[in-house]
């Protein structure tokens, strides 16, 4: 080990909606806040839900962030002096994020990132399954079933009162669709391709 040796690497904290990625996501920048580090925080431009230039989360805590369209922007507001670069809701991003990650990495700089790992059909969701594999880190959080109380790691897409169709885009964040936590067995996609169906005998 040498000294002053700036060691990176990229956590990610995945797991459906409403686990709380976010608030721990913000819990981790805080740390490093009172450690007094260089913290560049990030955000797609895509949610606006709540604030263009803060990353709030259910709980109401909040940072600032910068928003950006196309992970290629982060360099333009990061320079040698970063320590720790945080991008929320990752999922959101082109597939370049992956390369860029570990580029800030292999530079020296922590890297801790939040997504949801899978989509509302219950899949992975575009390059998450590559950064997941890359992460040195992975905390992998789970809500609760809002039908059976159980823990939760799928996010229930709904439209007009029932389950959306498999069909559907997988990029949705308008008025007419909600979303709930649920478990596996609860978690409910119209007409989702069941390519094994009935192939265990006598079940
Ligand atoms: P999240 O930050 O994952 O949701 P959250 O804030 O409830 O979770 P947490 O407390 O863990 O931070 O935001 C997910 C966004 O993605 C939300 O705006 C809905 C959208 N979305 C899609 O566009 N497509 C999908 O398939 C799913 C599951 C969500
Ligand atoms: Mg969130």
């Amino acid at each position: 080990m040498y000294l002053n040796q700036k060691d990176g690497w990229i956590e990610v904290i995945c797991g459906p909606m409403f686990a709380g990625k976010t608030e721990e996501l913000l819990r981790r920048v805080k740390r490093l806040e009172y450690a007094k580090k260089n913290i560049v925080v990030f955000k797609p431009l895509i949610d606006d839900r709540y604030s263009d230039n803060e990353v709030v989360s259910h709980n109401n805590n909040r940072t600032k962030s910068v928003n950006i369209t196309e992970t290629i922007q982060i360099f333009d507001y990061i320079d040698s002096k970063t320590d720790v670069v945080v991008i929320d809701e990752i999922q959101f991003l082109d597939e370049e994020a992956v390369l860029i990650c570990e580029y800030l990495a292999s530079q020296g700089i922590r890297v801790i990132v939040s997504g949801l790992d899978k989509d509302f059909r219950g899949e992975p969701f575009s390059f998450m399954p590559d950064l997941l594999a890359m992460a040195e880190y992975v905390t992998k959080l789970t809500a609760i079933c809002v039908l059976c109380g159980k823990p939760a790691t799928r996010t229930q897409r709904i439209v007009n009162g029932k389950p959306a169709r498999y069909i559907d885009p997988i990029v949705l964040i308008g008025a007419e669709e909600s979303y709930e936590a649920r478990c596996r067995s609860c978690h409910k996609v119209y007409r989702k391709p069941k390519p094994y169906k009935n192939r265990i005998k006598n079940k």
